[in-house]
């Protein structure tokens, strides 16, 4: 009987949700399900699973407001959700059900995913951090909120043509986001500009910004849905509107213009995605971006409180925010203004709940990723908290001067306003509770170099928490076969306790699941090999080995590196073609910011490579090199799934973690890398036997760095090879038509010309281990069996590297908050 009933009440949602797909084609485009378009489809879908969504989303909220815990609020520029619908489906408990009904209707559930556009509100690894973190914190029933930006143009689409990128506005939004809801309740006002002034009344100063301009900061919240367990907490993204939609013969003239000024203001703010990747390029724009998200999250933040609390003083025991990385810092001043100027507290009082509210995580060592704001535009637009932030650094500079008196070196490295600009790391290090690295390498360098003095006075806020993945997207959902072959072996439990995954280890030996599991790469290699000959015309063989670097265009990430190689590799097949050599397809996805002009060269010189190389008949396409165009996150997925060699080749000491990295030993990729960011966790899970490290230490690099760098000259010198290779760069090897074209690659390695260090990098000096680890890579593949028993134990050890592993670390020592249950009646 109990069966019986089971069954019905699975038929009945299925056939309540083939209706409510039904009516919404009917609904929103007047005609059957069949008549309209894929994209029509995708829309009735999501609506139909928004449905469901909400009822958990209330219920959810419900729970929470019971509850009454602490709050995080993690605010972030950047949140790189991608796809949303596909990850919403697998993640609720009705998953089966909802698939069946997808079927039943006819509809096919991949052509309907591929409907959707990805949400590119990010640039790369800190972007998508904070999406991956969302996901894990829905799944551990914690109370949380994204705050973020509403961006019209996100991350900007990639074509290439004639081998160069081409940027083209990215317009996510020209189509309804079904999955999105407008929140005009919740809007405020965030002010720019003008003046302070100071009043006296009823017996204390009140200090006043004038002659300001203003916007509406109007939230739209997406729901994130945690697996199975009817949480649905909230993304709340800011668009900016005017404050006054103005009425043209009220005006008197000097009113039109400050009208039409805010107009443009609201227009502009939320406009577009700064496509920068660890990278600050100092735009006005973009700190009146920080202001306006910032400032908007903490007014509803603190409404939200008081709307059933009543001490303002007590704040920090219900709310915290995270600021990832320093771009949400005005956080600090902003909740000192908001607290001292809107709800009356001194400073003392002021800063001791500022102090237990807000932490800052650290994403990079690379200086030129520091935010360091002029004065001049820094109190121009945000004349309060600039006064507010003097104080912080005038009562911060007598506490150092306190600690090391006479030290005036030190106060002036430490200062949060030297040398006629606002340092904003300093402040977020300053004000924060915590402060963290994003791996253990990282954090340790933060403590013995960058941050060095900041750890000897403040030890206490110091502490690592390793960057983490959610298996639920890049397994679950971006490689069923591999997930239903896990779950076959060792059932379904790493979907929310990836550790689990270890249960696969047995197998490693086992030439049955060895097969199995190349089976199943084999299959995800044709899917690739299906994409990429539809999106890039070219053939690729899916026996060969895919050796696959995807990830932001960056100097230091050494995309060049790789590039030089496979020019190394082609001119030892020309000159030994008898040469016995693994077939291999070398797999490039990268975007560059617009204005970084070495890194779009190094596209171009791909391109040209690949151009040359697959086109020379004589090779037997034994390499093929394809540049995949707009690397995002619904085709990182396809890839990640299909790759067996994991490129994290950066400059030991530049890469803080990489995500990338764990993404590929998820879906069993081998890690060829040097020993940077996370990849020496990586190693350390998976023992140093199954992946292919090379290259200078951390320690050999910062003290090149620290006596100038090396002479990359002796090397030219001395390794023809090398030589043979650079010279191609400049002979119009790769570029009959402009042999000039890739000179500026050509400079960066051997002259001071570009940055004023020669291979600032040390591209030349780690390229020989580079090749040697490359050889041992076509060694061991040789040897299906080793490469599969490798393959699989990345798979098996991979479970540190799960996100919710590092939610449960940021809740156990910096967030500290109660996981809510959510029953759905
Ligand atoms: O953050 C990721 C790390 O895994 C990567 O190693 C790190 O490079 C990345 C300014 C950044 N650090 N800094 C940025 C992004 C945008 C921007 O405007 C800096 N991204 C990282 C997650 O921890």
């Amino acid at each position: 009987m109990a069966s019986k009933n089971l069954v019905s009440k699975e038929e009945e949602f299925k056939s309540e949700f083939k209706r409510r797909v039904k009516d919404e084609a009917k609904m929103l485009y007047r005609k059957t399900l069949d008549e309209v378009s894929d994209r029509h489809k995708f829309v009735c879908v999501a609506y139909a699973v928004k449905d469901i969504v909400i009822d958990q989303w209330i219920a959810t909220q419900k729970a929470y407001d019971k509850a009454d815990g602490r709050t995080l609020y993690y605010l972030s520029m950047e949140f790189l959700m991608g796809r949303a619908l596909g990850n919403m489906i697998i993640n609720l408990s009705s998953r089966n059900e909802i698939k069946e009904a997808i079927e039943e209707l006819g509809l096919d559930l991949n052509v309907i995913e591929d409907q959707e556009p990805d949400a590119a509100l990010g640039n790369g690894g800190l972007g998508r951090l904070a999406a991956c973190f969302l996901d894990s914190l829905a799944t551990l029933n914690y109370p949380a909120y994204g705050c973020g930006i509403r961006y019209k143009y996100g991350m900007f689409q990639q074509k290439i043509e004639d081998g160069f990128q081409k940027e083209i506005p990215e317009d996510w939004l020209r189509h309804i986001n079904p999955l999105e809801i407008k929140r005009e309740e919740y809007a405020c006002e965030v002010r720019f500009g003008g003046h302070v002034n100071i009043e006296y009344r009823d017996g204390r100063n009140f200090f006043v910004q004038e002659g300001y301009q203003a916007v509406m900061a109007v939230p739209y919240d997406m729901p994130i849905v945690g697996y199975g367990n009817n949480v649905v907490n909230t993304l709340r993204i800011w668009d900016a509107e005017p404050v006054v939609h103005f009425n043209l013969e009220e005006f008197d003239k000097g009113a039109y213009m400050a009208a039409v000024e805010q107009e443009n203001l609201a227009k502009t703010i939320t406009e577009v995605l700064y496509p920068n990747d660890n990278h600050y390029a100092g735009k006005e724009l973009r700190l009146k971006q920080q202001y306006f998200f910032v400032s908007a999250s903490l007014q509803t933040a603190i409404k939200k409180y008081l709307k059933n609390h009543d001490d303002i003083k007590k704040l920090h025991e219900k709310v915290v925010f995270q600021m990832n990385d320093t771009h949400p810092t005005l956080t600090v001043a902003e909740l000192m203004r908001l607290l001292m100027d809107e709800y009356y507290l001194g400073w003392d009082d002021a800063w001791e709940v500022t102090t237990k509210c807000v932490a800052y995580t650290n994403h990079t060592i690379m200086s030129e990723a520091l935010e360091k704001w002029p004065i001049e535009l820094f109190s121009r637009l945000l004349p309060r908290c600039y006064q507010i932030i003097e104080e912080i650094n005038r009562r911060f500079c007598q506490e150092i001067e306190q600690k090391y008196p006479g030290n005036h070196e030190k106060v002036a490295k430490m200062a949060i306003i030297y040398d006629g600009q606002v340092k904003m790391a300093h402040l977020a290090i300053c004000a924060g509770y915590s402060v963290n690295g994003v791996a253990k390498l990282h954090t340790e360098i933060l403590k013995k170099q960058e941050l060095k003095d900041f750890y000897e006075m403040m030890p206490e806020k110091f502490n690592n928490k390793t960057n983490g993945i959610t298996q639920r997207r890049f397994l679950l959902h971006a490689n069923p076969l591999l997930a239903d072959w896990v779950t076959n072996k060792v059932g379904d439990d790493w979907i929310t306790d990836l550790p689990k995954i270890k249960g696969i280890e047995i197998y490693a030996d086992d030439k049955k699941a060895q097969a199995e599991f190349m089976n199943i790469k084999y299959q995800n290699k044709l899917r690739l090999a299906k994409y990429i000959k539809q999106h890039n015309g070219i053939e690729v063989d899916p026996r060969s080995i895919f050796d696959v670097q995807v990830k932001r265009l960056h100097e230091y990430k050494r995309q060049l590196l790789n590039i030089l190689h496979v020019m190394y590799l082609y001119n030892q097949i020309k000159d030994h073609p008898e040469m016995e050599f693994y077939p291999r397809t070398f797999i490039f996805g990268a975007k560059a910011a617009a204005g970084y002009k070495i890194a779009k060269l190094t596209i171009k010189l791909i391109n040209s490579v690949a151009d040359v190389i697959n086109n020379d008949a004589s090779i037997n396409g034994k390499i093929k090199v394809v540049f995949i165009e707009n690397y995002r996150v619904s085709n990182a997925e396809i890839i990640f799934a299909a790759s067996d060699v994991s490129e994290q080749i950066s400059t030991a000491s530049k890469e803080a973690s990489g995500t990338g990295n764990m993404k590929f030993m998820l879906n069993g990729a081998l890690t060829l890398g040097t020993m940077d960011g996370a990849n020496v966790e990586i190693v350390e899970e998976v023992g140093a036997e199954n992946a292919f490290i090379f290259g200078m230490s951390s320690d050999e690099v910062i003290s090149y760095e620290n006596n100038g760098g090396y002479d990359p000259m002796e090397i030219f010198n001395s390794d023809m090879d090398i030589r043979r290779v650079l010279m191609q760069l400049i002979n119009g090897f790769y570029s009959p038509q402009n042999p000039e074209l890739f000179r500026p690659i050509y400079n960066s390695l051997l002259t001071k010309e570009e940055t004023g260090v020669a291979d600032r990098y040390f591209i030349l000096k780690d390229f020989r281990s580079y090749a040697e680890a490359q050889k041992k890579v076509e060694e061991a593949y040789r040897n299906e069996e080793g490469w599969a028993k490798s393959a699989i134990l990345n798979v098996a050890n991979v479970g540190k590297f799960t996100s919710d592993r590092t939610i449960e670390e940021y809740v156990d020592d910096i967030w500290h908050l109660q996981k809510v249950e959510v029953k759905m009646d």
